[in-house]
């Protein structure tokens, strides 16, 4: 089988999975403080698709959330087995598993499948963005007031200092709304299904994102940090998406000059 074709079959049975969870309290840790919780379903979720990834491919990479790295192979796996554990502890809802597939620094394909909608996000590379068989295009809209902006928490994007915290504020001001799903693997998808137009997010890892950003280059959109730098694949950083690169550049310009410190 394919790597794509597995990574198909595999996300939908993990799925499956999730949605027939129990969900009880002895199962629901803190991992890092009261705001960043992980569940035994992470965990036995991404074990189920490490396995069964290198089981079928023994000589790729894995790179998740919930495991040490895997691996140094030429093929690199990005699995989070949850994205949005807050919303599938709260809501049961609004939560993602992502899988994306990288060989070096080229875009595979990439993955993201909303659990509980049972909608999978589909992205093979110079192949389109997909959902359920209906194309992804990002939206067209380019001026800053008519502006839906999508951000994973209001804490980090507007709350705690940072350099680009007045520039994001101001930004807040000026559009149409903002608003806070708290999946950074969905938020993408959501700009790439034009259903947002811009996503901001003051820290995100590589499974975070490595899935959805080839979702939403291929509908058509942009990524860049917020420092207008290229996405790295490999370690945590900033986000700004956006649904073209002429609005990703006029929101570097005009909300994202970060203050320098003297
Ligand atoms: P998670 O659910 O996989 O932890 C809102 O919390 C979004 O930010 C989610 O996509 C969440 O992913 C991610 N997130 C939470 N804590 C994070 C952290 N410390 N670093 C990077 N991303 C984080
Ligand atoms: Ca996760």
């Amino acid at each position: 089988m394919q790597r794509f074709d597995l990574a198909q079959k595999l996300i939908r049975e993990a799925g499956e999975r999730l949605r027939e969870a129990q969900l009880e309290p002895g199962t629901i840790q803190q991992k890092t403080g009261h705001q960043d919780l992980v569940t035994d379903w992470d965990a036995a979720t991404e074990q189920f698709l490490r396995r069964e990834i290198l089981g079928a491919f023994p000589r790729d990479a894995i790179v998740g959330e919930e495991y040490p790295d895997a691996g140094s192979g030429e093929v690199t796996w990005y699995l989070d087995p949850i994205d949005g554990t807050t919303n599938f502890i709260n809501q049961r809802r609004n939560y993602a598993i992502s899988i994306g597939c990288w060989r070096g620094e080229s875009p595979l394909f990439g993955l993201v499948l909303d659990v509980e909608r049972q909608t999978l996000y589909a992205a093979e590379s110079a192949q389109g963005a997909w959902r359920e068989g209906q194309r992804l295009h990002v939206s067209a809209c380019r001026e800053i007031e008519g502006l839906l902006v999508d951000t994973p928490g209001v804490l980090h994007t507007f709350l705690e200092s940072h350099p680009w915290q007045a520039g994001l504020i101001h930004l807040a001001q000026d559009v149409r709304a903002v608003r806070c799903l708290g999946s950074v693997a969905l938020e993408l998808c959501a700009v790439a299904a034009g259903e947002a137009d811009a996503f901001i997010t003051l820290r995100s890892s590589p499974w975070d994102h490595n899935a959805a950003r080839i979702i939403l280059t291929e509908a058509g959109g942009a990524l860049c940090t917020l420092d207008g730098l290229p996405l790295p694949l490999d370690k945590k950083s900033t986000v700004l998406a956006a649904n073209s690169m002429e609005l990703q550049a006029r929101l570097l310009a005009s909300y994202c000059c970060a203050e320098k410190e003297n």
